[in-house]
């Protein structure tokens, strides 16, 4: 059975759409600056991030203070009439819903567009055939708005809840395919209750029969390597059939499985019957796949920040003033200036990149002559653990809920450091209660060896534990004062299990 995401690591609540033979996928981003990461593909299985929708604070404001989980909810990215439309939620106080829009996906996306008459979260939005817009919401209701103004009209009125009882009817999608418009939605919550249902009209505002076989897909109560499968979106492939990205996790270890990547994006083949999506195998062999395969170059594991800006994929908590996170300071070097906080505070300085593979290893040349600061793997900032080097001491500290632990020191030469973090299987014998990975935390020697200072269990930087939306982000961080990063590099780790 295969497992594979086609973006892995924390990209959850996937929206795509097709324009020519170019395929785009948008995903959220909560408490993360740059917001929602933007992809391109030709092929559907490999994707290459080509920006971020929300990269500038006129489009993205995250308050001080505000929590992990909040922010950047749920986008909808459609292709109409010549441009990009993304319609998301600022979850966080003073957002709402906004709309953006772009001629080139790669940016730039417009300012926001506020549209404080769309109630709720995860906004969809859907053109009819005299141009009427649709927008629909988590509960699941409707309105009519104009999309370019923001403004709405009608209150919103309820068009389909799912299966009778059911929690969180939510992340729809609207469409006209053939003969009907299809209200596809999510169902029972994003954990391991959450399916996709569908339901199905003449025209875009209901009544909506719902599909006798619904949910049309699940996971839930299964086995199946690819768990909590949900909030899905459906796409025309290159040689006219159906498709569906949605979002899974991969738990391991023993019961009840952590999963440590967040939730990830999934593609699966549609098949309709009798005017129904019928989703085939999650995750299929892409060598099977009735069109050609289009990879693209891979990425490079080593940033060494000699490029102007950052590359797309680094993102920091809640903004990136220039003050504080910079390539310019220092050329070649990622400078890193703290502002209060260290890791466990919402405004912590960190840059970071998701954890995409369970097997990897991660590593920074730091120079904390002048402050204290290191490598980190964060699930929020109650969770994680770290590598942090102060001048000639480095130690490796662990936060997990409401306690904090130095658990390691040790005295280094002075300099700038390799600091290292290398993720792993537990060892053997696995049992009921082995956890999902093994975090460990080390310096580099000046010969290219690794010295470990801690192994620590990778349970409590899993979502099960945490709770919230997200997943493993790998990163640099100042804690005091300033610090600097020569480069930053990031493999997966193939001699391990995956
Ligand atoms: C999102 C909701 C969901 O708004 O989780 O899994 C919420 N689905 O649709 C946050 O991603």
């Amino acid at each position: 059975m295969s497992a594979e995401p086609v973006i892995p690591g924390f990209h959850p609540d996937p929206s795509i759409c097709r324009a020519g033979d170019d395929y785009y996928l948008a995903c959220s981003s909560f408490e993360y600056f740059p917001g929602v990461p933007l992809f391109h593909s030709r092929d559907l299985v490999h994707w290459r991030q080509i920006g971020n929708v929300l990269d500038r604070p006129g489009q993205l404001r995250l308050p001080a203070g505000m929590p992990s989980s909040g922010g950047i909810y749920a986008p909808t990215l459609r292709y109409h009439d010549g441009r990009f439309w993304l319609i998301v939620t600022n979850a966080s106080e003073g957002g709402g819903n906004l709309v953006v829009t772009a001629t080139d996906p790669a940016g730039p996306w417009s300012d926001p567009v506020w549209a404080p008459g769309v109630p709720g979260i995860d906004p969809d939005l859907a053109w009819d055939e005299d141009g009427t817009c649709w927008c629909t919401v988590a509960g699941v209701s409707q309105l009519r708005i104009d999309p370019v103004t923001g403004q709405t009209y009608d209150t919103p009125r309820p068009v389909w809840s799912g299966a009778p009882g059911a929690k969180a009817p939510e992340a729809p999608h609207l469409y006209r395919i053939g003969a009907y418009w299809y209200l596809l939605i999510a169902e029972g919550g994003t954990e391991r209750g959450h399916a996709v249902s569908i339901a199905r009209s003449r025209t875009p505002d209901g009544p909506f029969e719902p599909c006798p076989a619904n949910p049309v897909l699940t996971h839930r109560g299964t086995d199946h390597p690819v768990q909590n499968t949900g909030h899905a979106d459906l796409v025309e492939g290159p040689d006219g059939s159906w498709w569906m990205v949605f979002l899974g996790v991969r738990p391991r270890g023993g019961t009840p499985g952590w999963h440590v990547l967040g939730r990830e994006t999934f593609l699966a083949p549609v098949t309709w019957v009798d005017g129904w999506p019928v989703v085939g195998e999650v995750a299929p062999d892409p060598s099977a796949l009735p069109w050609p395969l289009a990879p693209g170059p891979a990425e490079e594991p080593r940033d060494d920040f000699d490029d102007p800006g950052l590359r797309p994929y680094w993102i920091s908590v809640r903004d990136r003033p220039a003050e504080h996170v910079t390539t310019g300071e220092r050329p070649g070097w990622l400078t890193l200036r703290a502002r209060g906080g260290s890791l466990d505070a919402p405004d912590v300085v960190f840059t970071g990149r998701r954890q995409q593979h369970h097997a990897c290893r991660a590593r920074t040349l730091v120079d904390a002559s002048e402050g204290r600061g290191g490598l980190a793997v964060r699930l929020d900032e109650r969770h994680h653990y770290a590598i942090e080097a102060s001048g000639t001491r480095v130690r490796v500290i662990a936060r997990i809920g409401d306690v904090r632990a130095v658990v390691a020191e040790r005295e280094v030469p002075a300099g700038p450091l390799v600091l290292a973090v290398a993720i792993a299987d537990p060892p053997p014998p696995h049992g009921p209660c082995t956890g999902p990975d093994v975090v460990s935390l080390g310096v580099e020697e000046p010969d290219g060896t690794f010295s470990e200072l801690a192994a620590l269990d990778g349970r409590y930087l899993s979502t099960e534990v945490t709770g919230g939306f997200t997943g493993r982000v790998i990163g640099m961080y100042a804690a005091h004062g300033c610090v600097r990063f020569d480069w930053f590099d990031y493999l997966p780790d193939d001699r391990a299990r995956t």
